[in-house]
């Protein structure tokens, strides 16, 4: 009795123990890129497949967009005092560039970057 008992509390320990890890592989990883004329920075920013990212995108100065068409990631603007938020799940490795999909001034067509997806 007193033996199956231990045991069955380990097998409850052990499975709140896979809980817990489960909760926290299905927590997004957070990522804050800023944005100012005419960078974001990071402006390089390393993924993994199959690794849920949610990226807070935050504006130095004025208004900016952030879209991936590699990614399907839609374009969304975000400006001084609202930031924009994207979450997405990469499904496919290799290097996916995004840009600022809202125009921001003379160096607009230079602002971009790139993700780096590993397998
Ligand atoms: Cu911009």
């Amino acid at each position: 009795m007193r033996i199956s008992r231990i045991a069955a509390s380990g097998i409850a320990a052990a499975l709140l123990a896979a809980l817990a890890a489960g909760a926290q592989t299905s927590e997004p990883r957070k990522i804050t890129v800023t944005a100012k004329k005419f960078e974001f920075q990071p402006s390089r920013i390393e993924l993994q497949v199959g690794e849920p990212v949610e990226i807070t995108f935050e504006s130095e100065d004025t208004k900016h967009g952030f879209a991936c068409k590699d990614l399907k990631l839609e374009k969304i603007e975000f400006s001084k005092d609202s930031p924009g938020k994207v979450n997405f799940t990469p499904d496919k490795a290799g290097t996916f560039a995004f840009k600022c999909a809202k125009f921001c001034g003379l160096g607009h067509s230079k602002m971009k970057g790139e993700f780096v997806v590993a397998p």
